[in-house]
């Protein structure tokens, strides 16, 4: 079976399949765009729409895509000339032959070629899905000048390890040479993304080099965007039923549901793909539906991982069948998320909302639960713990939210009892603390509440929390034995 690169795309047009037309024969577009993290969610979303957008007009968006650490993607996708098959699974199953993609370089050993990507004048934007660590905040959204990255990058005397700084050196280089900043865009799950990125940038900046942190304030654009579309993590079985549906071998497939959907702030350059064309919604109101999909989807999404993962439920599919706690996460939808946030004005709230739970029982999608657990010290504070906050502010119920935390608390005990491994870049701290518990709620929720970095200064001090907490972590206590949620005493 032939290897899926740019020799067999007349064949696979032929065969009537989807194909990059702008990657046939001699015509190549220049890169663009770098792209930071090129993980699934990037290339089933961004990429497909900057393929979708060179479909439809052209233009010299070719995308280098970078990894910072991992080999991976680079051994995957560069022996096929960056090109890849997007599989749509849901009422109707579609396959599509993505071309965007020109290279995927490893920072860790191609840093001068990366550098070189980010201060071409040929390079006008930097996307990144780096996951909400990525950015090195601190729970207050400024870069952590303690972050063991970024105090390794300021230290100097090696290549950058850090995102962020990484850029601030290539901007460095673009002002030296007199070539304006590229447009920096966050592709992230995080509140207020692009003024995040664009914070952390600055401020690094002004560790380095107080002129050239002014220079940025002047001249660096750093669009808010929300992002969405489920894209569980590719396995074999995508991978084989590829093989026989376009008859070629595609070493790192991706899936997505039918859905997509790329809200960017209107502030871009006037020279930018042909996005809108492709989809992309450009608006002034990026932080409503920021606000919208991070509480109704995301949080939802976080609340069934935990929940589910201590009855060990396996998929998000699987957690909508079973009943009692998809009417838990209804009612905390209804009665505590709902009521914490103001809508754009052309979103209807209740319609967007049942829209995502039917996404959720998409059958044709495996989404592991176990997945969505990952990095929740970074996740809880963009998708739960806001909303906890402002309900308390605003005299609005946290019960059910507050279980949502309990169950991360439990989820965290349960992986250290069972010797699992915690994908979270605080596992140590974590386990730290998992391994103090003794089930007594007080004393066990007052551990996870020191964690400042998770719960800030404020929130772990909050009475109404704390209590709410406590009440909820001892309700679901004998789920970390029983392996089943007590439903009756959750309320
Ligand atoms: C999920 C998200 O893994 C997770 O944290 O909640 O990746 C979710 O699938 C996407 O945000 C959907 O757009």
């Amino acid at each position: 079976m032939n290897q899926l690169n740019l020799s067999v795309l007349n064949s696979l047009k032929e065969s009537g399949n989807q194909i990059p037309a702008y990657r046939i024969g001699a015509n190549k577009p220049k890169i663009g765009i770098v792209h930071i993290g090129p993980g699934a969610f990037f290339r089933g979303h961004q990429s497909w729409y900057t393929h979708t957008a060179m479909q439809k007009a052209g233009g010299d968006w070719g995308i280098s895509c970078v990894s910072m650490r991992s080999p991976g993607v680079a051994e995957a996708l560069n022996p096929q000339d960056g090109l890849y098959t997007v599989a749509v699974l849901d009422a109707e199953t579609s396959y599509e032959v993505v071309g965007s993609i020109q290279e995927v370089l490893i920072a860790k050993q191609q840093y001068s070629e990366l550098q070189a990507r980010l201060s071409s004048v040929d390079t006008k934007y930097v996307t990144m899905t780096i996951t909400e660590k990525g950015y090195c905040l601190n729970s207050e959204g400024d870069l952590d000048l303690n972050n063991p990255d970024i105090k390794q990058d300021l230290a100097g005397g090696q290549q950058a390890c850090s995102a962020i700084a990484v850029l601030v050196e290539a901007l460095a280089t673009r002002k030296a040479a007199g070539i304006a900043p590229f447009c920096a865009m966050s592709c992230d799950n995080l509140t207020d993304n692009g003024k995040k990125l664009r914070n952390a940038l600055i401020q690094y900046a002004q560790q380095k080099d107080a002129a050239l942190a002014s220079w940025l304030e002047s001249n660096l654009i750093c669009p808010c965007s929300m992002v969405d579309s489920i894209t569980p993590a590719t396995d074999d079985a995508l991978r084989e039923q590829v093989s026989v549906e376009l008859s070629i071998r595609d070493n790192w497939p991706i899936k997505r549901e039918s859905f997509v959907q790329w809200v960017v702030e209107d502030c871009l350059p006037a020279d930018k793909p042909a996005w809108k064309e492709a989809g992309v919604t450009f608006t002034t109101d990026v932080a409503g539906f920021e606000n919208a999909k991070l509480r109704l989807l995301n949080c939802p999404h976080s609340s069934m991982a935990y929940m589910g993962v201590l009855a060990e439920i396996e998929t998000v599919n699987d957690a909508m069948q079973q009943q009692p706690l998809v009417s838990f996460v209804q009612s905390m939808i209804e009665q505590e998320i709902v009521p914490s946030f103001t809508a754009p004005k052309e979103l209807d709230v209740s319609a967007y909302s049942a829209d995502i739970l039917k996404r959720f029982r998409n059958p044709a999608i495996r989404h592991l639960l176990n997945q969505i657990a990952w990095d929740g010290s970074q996740k809880l504070p963009m998708r739960i713990l806001p909303i906890i906050q402002q309900n308390i502010k605003d005299g609005n119920p946290i019960q059910k939210l507050s279980t949502a935390i309990a169950a991360w608390c439990l989820f965290i005990r349960k992986r250290f009892i069972e010797k699992q491994e915690l994908v979270d870049p605080l596992s140590e701290s974590l386990f730290a603390i998992a391994k103090q518990c003794n089930g007594n709620a007080e004393s066990d929720v007052a551990l996870f509440l020191s964690l400042e970095d998770v719960f800030g200064k404020n929130l772990s001090k909050d009475p109404a929390f704390t209590k709410a907490l406590t009440a909820s972590y001892k309700n679901l206590l004998p789920a970390l034995n029983s392996k089943s949620i007590p439903w009756d005493t959750l309320g």
